[in-house]
């Protein structure tokens, strides 16, 4: 569909008059958003399937789902155009970032601002007259606040190029990541029960609670590939350590280290060396991380897995969640 979303996007008037520009848009969405595994724009699609009455799924139905899809994906990547920037990322998805690319630089910011922006374009051209029309646009508005709210504190944690390690713990952690990774990954699961025809309060709830969870476990997973996980199968390259995140990684290392061990962190921890670099992968591997994340991972999944149990009692939906835990499931990319 995207090459459809495109052509759809760029052909109005406002477009026309300018070549130039609507080239440059042009590129940026196709280097940008039709990329990675696109795990929330798939669930934006699979949810609304698995909840819907099946005699509404029409194909018309289908393809709303879809382009509902689109633009969540075109929010998370105009998210990860700009985290990228904050983050002194060098890669994504195996390229280089967008503002490293030719030509483009911090204007990343002007074409991840563009693109967001396209979201609203979209939602009122096909969703203008459908029910879900203002509660969509209020979710991707608060999605948005609250992702901007949770990268605010990520980028806080470090001052002056100072992390500041006294501060970090679970409670500062899960503030983080349910801010910056739950919302967006509640955000598909929140619209397909806007767009459906069935749902009620209590799946809803329960629908949000399982979801950030999950979105929870994804971001720990994430962290923990940034410091132990192969760049080529993760696509880019680590540095909570350099950049001095607030990340799973840390704070657990920080919940066991002796004050030895604190002291090396605190001298190394968010430099950029090989040296300081190593001196903390170092503690990590006393510290046993990777075996600590293993058994973190065994439980997580075990418990998401019984709460998908007690809360989904439809069995289409119940297989939706369990399908999509079995495949995060000891991911490596
Ligand atoms: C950003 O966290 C949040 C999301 C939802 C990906 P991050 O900066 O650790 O992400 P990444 O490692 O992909 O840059
Ligand atoms: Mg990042
Ligand atoms: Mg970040
Ligand atoms: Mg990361």
């Amino acid at each position: 569909m995207f090459p459809y979303l495109v052509k759809d996007l760029t052909d109005s008037n406002v477009y026309e008059i300018n070549p130039d520009a609507t080239k440059r848009l042009i590129n940026a969405l196709e280097y940008n958003v039709p990329q990675g595994k696109m795990v929330c724009a798939l669930v934006t699609v699979g949810f609304y399937k698995a909840i819907e009455d099946p005699a509404k799924l029409t194909n018309e139905n289908i393809h709303l789902a879809n382009i509902l899809g689109w633009c969540v994906q075109l929010l998370h990547s105009t998210f990860l155009m700009t985290d990228d920037i904050t983050d002194s990322s060098k890669t994504r998805r195996g390229s280089p970032c967008w503002y490293l690319s030719e030509k483009v630089g911090l204007n990343c910011i002007t074409d991840a601002a563009w693109i967001e922006n396209l979201i609203y374009a979209i939602l009122q051209k096909y969703f203008s007259k459908h029910r879900c029309y203002v509660p969509s646009i209020e979710l991707f508005q608060e999605t948005r606040k609250k992702m901007l709210l949770g990268q605010t504190l990520d980028m806080i944690c470090t001052q002056n190029g100072v992390p500041q390690l006294n501060r970090f713990d679970m409670n500062l952690y899960k503030c983080i990541v349910n801010l910056k990774t739950g919302t967006l990954f509640s955000l598909p699961v929140k619209l397909a029960m806007h767009m459906a025809s069935r749902g009620n309060e209590v799946l809803y709830k329960e629908v949000c609670k399982i979801s950030l969870d999950l979105g929870h476990y994804l971001q720990v997973q994430n962290d923990f590939m940034d410091c132990f996980g192969d760049s080529n199968l993760t696509g880019k390259c680590g540095s909570d350590i350099e950049d001095g995140k607030c990340s799973w990684v840390i704070v657990q290392a920080l919940q066991r280290a002796s004050q030895t061990q604190r002291n090396i962190l605190r001298n190394n921890y968010g430099k950029g060396g090989s040296e300081n670099i190593a001196a903390v992968l170092s503690i990590y591997e006393d510290l046993k991380l990777p075996n600590i994340y293993g058994i973190f991972e065994e439980k997580t999944c075990a418990r998401i897995g019984s709460d998908i149990e007690k809360l989904m009692s439809d069995e289409l939906q119940h297989r939706f969640f369990r399908n999509f835990l079995n495949s995060i499931y000891k991911r490596q990319s």
